[in-house]
């Protein structure tokens, strides 16, 4: 078992600040309280002990507040992805079988209609029955569940329990240290644990979170500059946008800065010396969906001397590399208290581990010293600007229209993004590249819609008829 942590930290330091947005601010004692008054409103709309909730809101507090309320109420969270097309946010919360989809009132216009629908507006209408809030978690218990695409096609609900959450901030706080002068800039969404790793981070260490709804590159600079934030989180185009803000100001990090914990997907070096030259520290971190955010990190000590590395396991973790004989560049596989336990929904039956191990599907190698290099991203997987794209999903999509024979997708190396989708058609009619867009723009998240679409007389297979997607952008030599 382990505490309550909201209500352990309020009890801890009730009087520190948690929160900060804009120029407004609330203690872990005020956000306690009204997380209290929020889960007796769940009370009473039968929301606790269990039940399954979705939440689709923006970064504001009010999603902190609730956040709150439902793990007080012991409720797990089914964070959705407000960047995801209607029919992609419907296939997750059937898929997770949600009790209620909890959602800011701006935000209903991006669900289609559905009966376990509740405006934040109708929540805050409801009444307070009062009840015993649990003093104790279970540490099994599935805090949240985010959905992370698969290879298939189809998006995997991942259980992140109270155990996994834990032991990830302990981790991490062993190897990027903590102080109480902790302020951690999130800009970087909640819905991914990238974000939701701040939110526990700052419960259980007792740290101030400064929180920015969208990303602001000038204020996140400024912030950095002056000394008002002490850690960030970062993917690379952030990271890029923040450094150029920099440059421009002539300034450099202040003192008070002392790491921008950068993953998601590989950091590019230039980017790394960039920062070096601005005093600005950045810690590389590999870490997954399924391993509730960090499994190694670059010591910053290391930074310079093992530049392109994601470091070493944190404390509580392993890494091993499942290698062909003789050869030291395999797939990565991890272990640690970290890891997930459970998919729910239709992969429910699908183990997260063999033999006890997570196997990623990244390719990697670790050096003599036991340094972690990430060489290749699980099968084809195309990341921009922080988000993921699995080619099958856009393909299956592409296949169910009319006119579309066989469809391939994969990575573009971009500028901005690092990578962006290309799709690549036979068509069984002439079309245009617009309406290939036009329909993916109708089912799938912007960032997952084909940047350019090439209509093609055959796609490359193998013997067995396997579609060979690495194969794909060499058609566009012949
Ligand atoms: C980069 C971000 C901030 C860009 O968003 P921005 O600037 O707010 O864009 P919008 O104004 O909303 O939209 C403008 C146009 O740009 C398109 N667009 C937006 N984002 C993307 C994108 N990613 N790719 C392509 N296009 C994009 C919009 O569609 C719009 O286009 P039009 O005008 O055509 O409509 C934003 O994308 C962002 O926040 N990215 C980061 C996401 C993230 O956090 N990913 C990490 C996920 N992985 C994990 O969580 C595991 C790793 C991990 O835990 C971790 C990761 C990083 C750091 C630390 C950790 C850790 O271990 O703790
Ligand atoms: P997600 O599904 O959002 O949790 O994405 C996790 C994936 O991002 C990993 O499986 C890797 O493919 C990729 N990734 C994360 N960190 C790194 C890194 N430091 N270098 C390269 N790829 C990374
Ligand atoms: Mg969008
Ligand atoms: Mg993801
Ligand atoms: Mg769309």
């Amino acid at each position: 078992m382990q505490p309550n942590w909201i209500k352990q930290r309020a009890y801890l330091t009730p009087n520190r600040v948690a929160l900060s947005f804009h120029d407004e601010q609330w203690t872990f004692n005020e956000l306690y309280l009204q997380s209290v008054r929020l889960a007796y409103k769940l009370n009473t709309l039968r929301l606790t002990n269990g039940k399954r909730v979705a939440i689709l809101a923006p970064s504001t507090p009010p999603l902190i507040e609730l956040l709150y309320a439902c793990m007080q109420a012991q409720c797990e969270m089914v964070l959705l992805n407000g960047r995801l097309a209607k029919q992609e946010l419907s296939y997750q919360v059937d898929d997770a079988e949600v009790d209620a989809i909890l959602v800011a009132d701006e935000e209903l216009v991006k669900l289609p209609d559905d009966d376990r629908i509740i405006p934040f507006s109708k929540l805050y209408k409801t009444t307070e029955s009062e009840y015993d809030i649990a003093a104790q978690w279970n540490e099994d218990f599935a805090l949240t569940i985010m959905y992370t695409s698969g290879t298939t096609g189809f998006p995997k609900g991942v259980c992140q329990t109270v155990s996994n959450h834990s032991s990830s901030a302990i981790s991490s706080a062993l190897n990027l240290g903590i102080s109480e002068k902790d302020t951690w800039l999130c800009t970087v969404p909640i819905f991914h644990i990238s974000g939701f790793s701040i939110v526990v981070r700052s419960l259980l260490y007792g740290m101030k979170i400064r929180l920015y709804e969208k990303f602001d590159a000038k204020k996140c600079a400024q912030e950095i500059m002056e000394g008002t934030v002490t850690k960030m989180s970062v993917v690379s185009v952030i990271l890029e946008n923040i450094l150029s803000e920099m440059e421009q100001a002539g300034k450099k990090a202040h003192p008070n800065f002392t790491i921008a914990l950068a993953g998601g997907g590989p950091v590019p070096i230039d980017y790394l010396k960039r920062s070096e030259e601005l005093d600005l520290r950045v810690a590389q971190t590999y870490g997954m969906t399924e391993t509730s955010s960090q499994t190694a990190t670059l010591a910053n000590e290391d930074a310079m001397t093992h530049i392109g590395s994601a470091g070493k396991p944190l404390f509580f973790n392993e890494i091993k590399i499942d290698a062909k004989d003789g050869e030291c560049i395999g797939e990565i596989l991890i272990r640690g208290p970290h890891v997930t336990p459970k998919y729910i929904g239709r992969f429910k039956d699908k183990p997260t581990t063999s033999n006890g191990w997570l196997h990623t599907g990244d390719v990697g190698y670790l050096d003599e010293q036991g340094y972690l290099f990430v060489v290749d991203r699980r099968s084809d997987l195309i990341i921009s600007g922080g988000e993921n794209i699995y080619p099958a999903e856009i393909e299956n999509l592409l296949l169910g229209h009319p006119n579309v024979k066989e469809a391939g997708v994969c990575g573009m190396e971009h500028d901005k993004w690092g990578q962006v989708p290309v799709a690549f058609i036979v068509a069984k009619e002439q079309m245009t590249e617009q309406e290939i867009i036009g329909f993916c723009t109708q089912h799938l998240a912007n960032y997952k819609v084909p940047k350019h679409v090439h209509f093609v007389r055959h796609l490359p297979r193998s013997g067995s008829n396997k579609l060979l997607r690495r194969k794909l952008m060499q058609l566009l030599e012949e």
